[in-house]
């Protein structure tokens, strides 16, 4: 919104122009959100517990999360709120990924919020259905890989990092591929938030890189440069990006350990929901195996260790899944499972910023 009420009178005062430049609204975007969540998480989290929507911990967890019981959750509407405040207030609003961006974090935070509600409100255990879950998360995912697929200047053909040479065209399964993405991603992350700052943090740094990759891939020139598909428009995601990451670490101001406040599904389905579209729409999605890392582990030691157990009728790979639970239990302190994750997460970070040059 700024930036149509104020670019414009650059002609009188020069220093307007400034809102004309990605980076300048980026960076502006990210203090808004940090700035909103660091203000309002206090009274957030004291409306939440006079609501009484505190977390019900399940009891087959790890022994040591039972003092968890009770902690304020659905923090996520804080996220939310602050993410797309911020982006409605610096992006560049007649720019349609923004609008396709949001559209997916606030309908995926509908389906989280409606999970929450009924486990955490209604005290109904077992929340929306899963399959209702995952239908509903599908149809968005169809929806907007569909409308990227429509565009006249949209290319099905997918970049593989490393292997430039490489470049698979997916014709129209690229809406099926497309949605796998976005999908995957948002349970992933989901199945992340299980420690305290343990999937905020890695969304974070990962909003953090697709900020840049977003950058490029929507700058004609460097894409150029760097031999990757230039998406026109894509830039104005480094906008929601910021906001994003602005919007993590002020949340993980108060989601740190011992949280005061867990985001609930209202906050993790729509965080990987979102990220899996920026990376859909800037055509990183191979790379996002790569910047989303933590939650490619997480989920798969979920497959692996459900399959394992039913093809050998009992047996586990790990001590409990997902990861993070393994090394709990393998006397991991809370702390140090969650931060050697963040350190993951920031070199595999540096390292998806690095193969924009290694292809
Ligand atoms: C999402 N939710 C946390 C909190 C957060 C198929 C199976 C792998 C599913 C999985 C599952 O239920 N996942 C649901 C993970 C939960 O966190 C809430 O959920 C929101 C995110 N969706 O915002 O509101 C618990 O995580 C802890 N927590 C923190 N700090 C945070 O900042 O400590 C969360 C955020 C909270 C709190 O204790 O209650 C969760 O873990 O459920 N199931 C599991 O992950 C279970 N694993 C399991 O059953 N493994 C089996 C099989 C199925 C693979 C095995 O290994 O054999 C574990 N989780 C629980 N109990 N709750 C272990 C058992």
């Amino acid at each position: 919104m700024l930036y149509h009420l104020l670019y414009p009178l650059h002609t009188a005062f020069s220093a307007f122009n400034v809102f004309r430049y990605i980076t300048f609204r980026t960076i502006y975007a990210s203090l808004t959100a940090l700035l909103i969540c660091w203000l309002l998480g206090p009274w957030t989290i004291r409306k939440l517990a006079e609501r009484q929507i505190g977390q019900y911990v399940r009891t087959d967890g790890p022994p040591a999360h039972q003092t968890k019981t009770g902690t304020p959750t659905m923090g996520g509407l804080l996220i939310l709120f602050a993410t797309v405040t911020a982006t409605l207030l610096w992006a560049n609003l007649t720019n349609p990924f923004v609008w396709i961006v949001l559209l997916v974090m606030i309908s995926y935070g509908a389906i989280g919020f409606i999970d929450d509600y009924l486990m955490q409100v209604k005290k109904e255990s077992r929340g929306l259905p899963g399959r209702i879950k995952i239908l509903i998360q599908v149809a968005v995912g169809l929806l907007v890989a569909g409308l990227l697929y429509a565009r006249a200047d949209f290319d099905t053909h997918v970049t593989i990092p490393f292997f430039k040479q490489v470049v698979p065209d997916l014709g129209w399964t690229y809406i099926l591929f497309a949605t796998t993405v976005i999908v995957g991603t948002s349970n992933a992350v989901n199945l992340t938030d299980g420690l305290d700052g343990l999937a905020i943090g890695p969304v974070t740094v990962a909003a953090a890189t697709f900020v840049i990759l977003s950058y490029v891939a929507g700058h004609v020139k460097i894409a150029q440069y760097l031999q990757i598909q230039y998406m026109a428009g894509s830039g104005e995601l480094a906008v929601f990006c910021g906001a994003l990451f602005g919007a993590g670490m002020g949340f993980l101001w108060y989601n740190s350990y011992p949280a005061q406040i867990f985001m609930g599904d209202v906050g993790s389905l729509p965080l990987g929901g979102a990220l899996g579209t920026v990376a859909v729409i800037t055509r990183h999605e191979i790379l996002l195996v790569l910047v989303g890392g933590i939650f490619v582990v997480e989920a798969l030691s979920v497959i692996f260790q459900v399959s394992f157990f039913k093809v050998t009728n009992g047996r586990r790979i790990f001590k409990m899944a997902p990861i993070h639970h393994h090394f709990e239990l393998k006397g991991w302190p809370e702390p140090k499972v969650i931060v050697r994750f963040w350190i993951i997460a920031i070199i595999l970070g540096l390292m998806a910023v690095s193969t924009l040059k290694l292809r």
